[in-house]
């Protein structure tokens, strides 16, 4: 393929990374644990005793991934971890935890921030038991494959309710900070997104014998909205992507039967994204009933606008010397987790801004500008 990674959740490769997390918790004498619903902890000072400080973010990764999103968190969690030790971690501190969350891009079973959002009971663990990859494999059949059993997945608000503040670091997924010609950047906002399913029913035939007007072909009725959601999100000052299609028969000499498109939406606010979706079917529905074609839309992801906490923002720029407060359009599992702890993101400069790709890459001292700015940020927590 054209590079990059393929780091999907339950996967060998995966489970090559989830080995690593736990050999470097272990070799810092760290605690380690995998909860119910596959995120993993490692824990300095005991958890149990509450109002711990958490750092992480994820190791899996989109298909044909970058390196940074989501590993240069995990990393840096470890290593601002090891700074804070040689600097002497004050007496007395608060538990300090480095978690991995399972399956934050949705690469294999589709639904964003997956055990984040098991773990905060945002969705029900019958309906992530039904997900399924390309291949039919339910996640319950993954899980158990990988040793996991998929019985005890569900919320966790005892391990949630020890938390008294998450800070993510991550590779910023733009260029504001190159921009700005600072190496990192605090959250301020994360944009409400989705995901919706659009499914394009037509009648699979000859494509060398059936006329084009009795055609019933799912292809013109998706390429239209395509090209409909590209615009109606330009005029919104919004996005919409349609970024993964699925073809049935997906024969080159036959009209298809169906085409799946699968849309993902991002808006400043809830009602720009509710109302650019809504035009964006309408224009499928109007289009397939020229067509011959029947769309049916399902939301399969969605998540709220975040205001990352105020408080821990501040206090996160101020002790960064005025790190500036960055909107971002990318999910991440601070922001579902910001409903029940007090979350903070921090951004390590990206130069070309480009993300969920081969491409993607941080230079080596904004990396290491990273790990001291969360070390001087977990410190002003501790
Ligand atoms: O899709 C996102 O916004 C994130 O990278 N998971
Ligand atoms: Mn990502
Ligand atoms: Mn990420």
């Amino acid at each position: 393929m054209g590079g990059g990674y393929r780091r999907y959740v339950w996967t060998e490769p995966e489970a090559e990374l989830r080995a690593w997390f736990r050999a470097e918790a272990l070799a810092r004498g760290l605690a380690y644990e995998v909860d119910r619903n596959g995120n993993q902890w490692a824990w300095a000072g005991d958890p149990a005793a509450g109002d711990a400080v958490v750092t992480g973010s994820h190791l899996d990764s989109v298909p044909d991934g970058g390196a940074f999103d989501g590993p240069l968190g995990v990393v840096s969690a470890f290593a601002a971890l090891d700074l804070l030790r040689e600097r002497g971690l004050p007496p007395g501190s608060r538990p300090l935890g480095v978690v991995a969350f399972a399956e934050e891009e949705g690469a294999r079973f589709g639904v964003a921030c997956l055990g984040s959002r098991l773990s905060s009971g945002l969705i029900e663990p019958a309906r992530a038991h039904r997900l399924t990859d390309a291949d039919g494999v339910s996640l319950a059949a993954a899980m158990e494959r990988a040793g996991q059993d998929p019985g005890a997945i569900g919320p966790d608000p005892e391990r949630l309710a020890r938390i008294g503040a998450f800070v993510e670091l991550h590779i910023e997924q733009g260029r504001a900070l190159a921009g700005l010609g600072r190496a990192v950047g605090v959250g301020s906002v994360i944009w409400p997104h989705g995901r919706w399913r659009f499914d394009f029913r037509g009648e699979a035939n000859h494509a060398g014998t059936t006329r084009v007007e009795d055609r019933r072909d799912p292809m013109l009725t998706y390429a239209h909205t395509v090209l409909a959601a590209r615009k109606r999100a330009r005029l919104a000052g919004a996005l919409a992507t349609f970024g993964k299609v699925a073809v049935e028969p997906g024969a080159v000499n036959a009209i298809p039967s169906l085409v799946t498109g699968w849309l993902d939406s991002r808006a400043p606010d809830g009602g720009t994204l509710d109302a650019l979706v809504a035009g964006i079917e309408r224009t499928a529905a109007e289009r397939g009933g020229r067509d011959g074609v029947t769309v049916a839309v399902t939301r399969e992801s969605h998540t709220a606008g975040v205001a990352f906490s105020a408080e821990l923002r501040d206090r996160a720029a101020h002790r960064l010397g005025g790190a500036p407060a960055l909107p971002t359009g990318a999910g991440h599992d601070a922001g579902i987790l910001s409903g029940a702890v007090p979350t903070a993101m921090l951004y390590v400069r990206n130069p070309t801004g480009v993300s969920h790709a081969p491409a993607e890459h941080a230079d080596e001292g904004d990396c290491l500008a990273g790990v001291t700015a969360l070390a001087d940020v977990l410190e002003g927590l501790l």
